[in-house]
């Protein structure tokens, strides 16, 4: 083991309470595409596209919204967590995990057994839908065999108001209770750990820097370099699930 795996699994040796933040690096090697990376979602898609306000005005922007949403839906419902999930579902089982903030949508922390409770998911889950106007609630299997079907954009069954997943756009605000939760975990831990995240997406990266702020160490695992590296106790430029149960290894061996 290098110096630098070494230094990881010494840090979680020393941490008692530990804050998880993920990304969508994490899910890559699940087979979802993150945003930023090569062959990432914003080569295929056009960010204007997932912005709230454009959503909410105009049904053409729906119309292309579900098709996209469409298709990565049907991705991340089959994909299986990998070993960087099953190791952060480790870290819980060990005693040691605070709170788990995840930028992702895609459940597979939930899949990977890691408890709901502890499960503090910034930016929603693509696995519910809501009505913007009464708030009804739908199970997205449900609206996705309607968009199979050949329904372009689904509206509420209710109140004929706009359906949208449970996933927070572009321009749409922040869900209050997670983020002040997730801020609260900022504050408690000892350590933070971040897990293939480009940190460039605000105001989630302020999590891990407010973390750090307050005293925490801060460890990162992402292939690339990030805007927080410089403040980072430990950066490590590789595949997280590799790296990370190098380390989970070396600690609980
Ligand atoms: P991002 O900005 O796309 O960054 C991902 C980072 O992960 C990049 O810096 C990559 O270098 C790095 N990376 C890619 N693969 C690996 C790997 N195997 N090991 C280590 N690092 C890797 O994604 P962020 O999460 O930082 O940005 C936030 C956006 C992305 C959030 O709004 C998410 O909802 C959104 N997103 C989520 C998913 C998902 O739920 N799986 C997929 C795509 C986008």
């Amino acid at each position: 083991m290098d110096e630098y795996l070494s230094k990881g699994a010494q840090m979680l040796k020393d941490a008692e309470k530990i804050l998880v933040f993920t990304g969508a690096g994490l899910s890559t090697e699940s087979g979802i595409p993150d945003f930023r990376s090569p062959g990432g979602l914003w080569e295929k898609y056009d960010p204007a596209d997932f912005h709230f306000q454009r959503f909410v005005s105009d049904e053409r922007t729906r119309e292309i919204y579900w098709k996209m949403s469409s298709e990565l839906y049907e991705m991340l419902k089959n994909a299986r967590p990998n070993p960087g999930h099953l190791g952060v579902a480790k870290l819980e089982e060990k005693g040691k995990l605070l709170a788990l903030v995840t930028q992702n949508i895609d459940h597979l922390h939930h899949k990977a057994g890691n408890s709901p409770e502890l499960i503090i998911e910034i930016h929603g889950t693509a696995v519910t839908v809501s009505c913007l106007n009464c708030k009804k609630g739908y199970d997205r299997d449900e609206i996705q065999i309607r968009l199979n079907s050949g329904l372009r954009v689904p509206y509420c069954d209710h109140c004929g108001g706009i359906l949208k997943p449970d996933t927070i756009s572009f321009g749409q605000a922040m869900p209050e209770k997670e983020m002040a939760r997730a801020i609260a975990c900022a504050e408690k831990c000892d350590l933070c750990v971040v897990l293939g995240s480009s940190l460039v997406v605000y105001p989630a990266a302020s999590i891990p820097a407010h973390a750090h702020r307050n005293g925490a160490r801060l460890m990162i695992i992402n292939l690339t370099e990030t805007p927080l590296d410089v403040q980072a106790d430990l950066a490590i430029h590789r595949p997280v699930s590799t790296a990370l149960t190098e380390i989970i290894e070396e600690n609980y061996a």
